[in-house]
């Protein structure tokens, strides 16, 4: 059987994103490929005029004087051309802009919180239970290396947590992301999302995971000493696990 490994922590030697989990993700990555065909397009047209300019710029290659002083058609052809090539940017970025704000009726609420230096979550409303004004709640700090199983293989340093937070796939999820001090910023790069965590205030998102794995993120806005060592965890489960899982958690009650 073949098992396709994907990127969702940072790896050695990484120079691409993350494999992308959510369709966020896949939308961001189809247009930054978009962009980069475009730019490798001008970037190689200009270093031709600026590599043909300096050749012809040598009198030895160049023995005829021109007098002219300016081209009113070159000029507006040069100015015309990148507009239009803005222009037919603005189409799928903003289409994708737009896209990634539509909140499309959420099956669970997932509340984040920022402190300094950790997350907590607060999972609620689950909308097809009969517990519906229960919540689970977590807190979740960063593990230290002594704090990991003994042979610590397969474990991401200063990237594990305590407690993983776990959503399910394949639901339409609606993120409350806040904060308790001072400004941080809830990243997950395989979903594609990152938003700024400010007190007194709620920033809303959508997520909608398409596979199962386990999702690894860090804060992403300067927050004090411990800035890097507030990492993200989220794993993801099939549907009908996940709602297992919290019946199960919400009989037994919070640990
Ligand atoms: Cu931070």
């Amino acid at each position: 059987m073949y098992f396709k490994t994907y990127c969702d922590s940072p790896a050695f030697w990484q120079t691409y994103l993350h494999d992308p989990a959510s369709i966020t993700m896949e939308g961001i990555l189809l247009f930054n490929k978009h962009l980069l065909f475009l730019i490798t397009i001008i970037v190689l047209f200009v270093g031709w005029l600026l590599a043909f300019t300096i050749y012809y710029f040598s009198e030895q290659n160049n023995k005829f004087q021109s007098n002219f002083v300016h081209a009113k058609e070159l000029e507006i052809v040069w100015t015309s051309i990148p507009a239009l090539i803005l222009l037919l940017l603005s189409t799928p970025s903003f289409t994708l802009l737009y896209a990634m704000d539509e909140i499309s009726e959420p099956e669970l609420s997932l509340k984040v919180l920022g402190h300094q230096w950790f997350w907590s979550y607060e999972i609620s409303e689950f909308n097809s239970c009969q517990k519906k004004d229960q919540s689970l709640k977590y807190v979740c700090y960063m593990m230290v290396l002594d704090g990991l199983p003994k042979n610590k293989q397969g474990y991401f340093r200063l990237l594990e947590t305590n407690k993983r937070v776990i959503l399910p796939t394949n639901t339409h999820l609606r993120l409350l992301v806040s904060a308790a001090d001072v400004l941080h910023s809830w990243t997950i790069p395989s979903f594609g999302l990152k938003v700024d965590a400010c007190p007194g205030r709620l920033n809303q998102l959508n997520l909608f995971i398409k596979r199962v794995g386990v999702f690894f993120g860090q804060c992403s806005e300067i927050c004090g000493v411990n800035h890097g060592f507030m990492p993200i965890v989220i794993v993801s489960l099939p549907t009908l696990q996940f709602h297992h899982y919290v019946m199960t958690k919400l009989e037994l009650g919070q640990d």
